[in-house]
């Protein structure tokens, strides 16, 4: 094998041995990316063995579970608990956090995982993916006390996604940058396909559901409605409104060519928080994006600043290229300096009186 292609293995090594990675996260990494394989392989093959379509039970979020979100969590729960630091995994679709050792030890790892992303694609063949995040434990802490796996978004020490799609993709950051990973499928390595990921600054791509424009927000709604004016509007710009129903597909398009994503609280979702969850959604996609250089923030603020509460609460998710997602910021802090909701309800109490 020419020696300018850099495996994955070849990659954590070089981190291990520049960036001071340690051997364990290599090990786990690794064993997460075989996880990645065994479930690219089963959501291609779904039809034949039998594994597409739902279980009859519902996961914490009372979403319907699929047969191969189950498959997929088995497979991150099986190859993730070979690494002997690996101390609690969460994931989406368990209730309960999984302990694996008996005593806890500052600095074992916590994985936070959402096995199948955009699993609902999966019976209409578009692409899916999973999303890990990893993080230490802050200290010497009684195992099984959850609250101490409450560990904000700047605590993370790695996270990445994997697609699966028309290329098997693994994209990572050990906070030295965004690499994007191909599978090979002669030899099954994943290989370098793009190193140092950027998120280009401005774009003119935009990814949210618009069906949901009616329970926005008015600085969601000012902003997409200024994208699709056009070159008679403000931005004086066509854009373009991509929507996949998959996170990782709609992000790793953004970390490829730019844009931003919106999943913001609306009146609708509000009063459970939004819509995806903080842990192992926005805080590892967040890390990622802003690796790249984007920016990922809930509107008003960082969304690796949120202090979690529950492992798998939920959050307002605005990332992608950084002037937009800047642009998105003004847009809130002018609706909360004219009063914000509460304003905006008085004044349409005032109107109908
Ligand atoms: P909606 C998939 O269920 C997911 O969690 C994300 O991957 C995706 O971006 C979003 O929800 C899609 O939500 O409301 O458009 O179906």
């Amino acid at each position: 094998m020419p020696y300018d292609i850099l495996t994955l293995r070849r990659f954590l090594l070089q981190e291990y041995r520049t960036h001071g990675v340690e051997k364990d996260l290599v090990f786990l990494l690794e064993d997460i990316a075989t996880a990645c394989r065994e479930i690219s392989f089963a959501t291609r093959n779904g039809a034949f063995s039998g594994q597409l379509g739902a279980t009859d039970s519902t996961n914490v979020q009372g979403e319907t579970q699929k047969q191969l979100d189950v498959f997929a969590n088995d497979q991150f729960i099986s190859h993730i608990r070979n690494c002997s630091r690996v101390v609690a995994l969460v994931s989406e679709e368990l209730d309960e956090v999984i302990w694996l050792k008996r005593t806890a030890t500052a600095g074992d790892y916590i994985v936070y995982f959402d096995p199948l992303d955009g699993s609902s694609n999966l019976d209409v063949n578009l692409s899916v993916g999973s999303i890990f995040s990893i993080a230490h434990l802050p200290g010497r802490v009684q195992v099984g006390d959850d609250k101490a796996l409450l560990r904000a978004g700047t605590d993370q020490v790695c996270a990445g996604y994997s697609i699966y799609g028309p290329a098997t993709s693994l994209v990572i950051t050990l906070g030295n940058g965004v690499h994007e990973f191909a599978n090979h499928l002669g030899t099954g390595e994943f290989r370098v396909v793009s190193a140092n990921m950027h998120v280009p600054e401005d774009s003119n791509e935009f990814a949210i559901n618009c069906s949901r424009y009616a329970d926005w927000d008015t600085p969601v709604r000012t902003y997409v409605e200024e994208c699709i004016a056009g070159t008679e509007g403000p931005r004086g710009k066509r854009f373009n409104m991509r929507w996949t129903g998959s996170m990782v597909v709609d992000i790793h398009r953004i970390l490829t060519r730019g844009g931003v994503f919106l999943y913001p609280d609306d009146r609708d979702n509000r009063d459970k928080g939004g819509k995806l969850r903080l842990m192992y959604e926005a805080n590892p996609m967040g890390f990622l994006i802003e690796q790249a250089g984007g920016l990922a923030s809930t509107g008003r603020g960082r969304i690796l600043e949120i202090p979690p509460t529950s492992v798998h609460q939920r959050a307002s998710v605005i990332l992608g290229s950084k002037n937009e997602v800047e642009r998105i910021e003004a847009h809130y802090r002018d609706f909360d300096a004219a009063g914000g909701i509460e304003a905006e309800k008085k004044a349409a109490e005032a109107e109908a009186s």
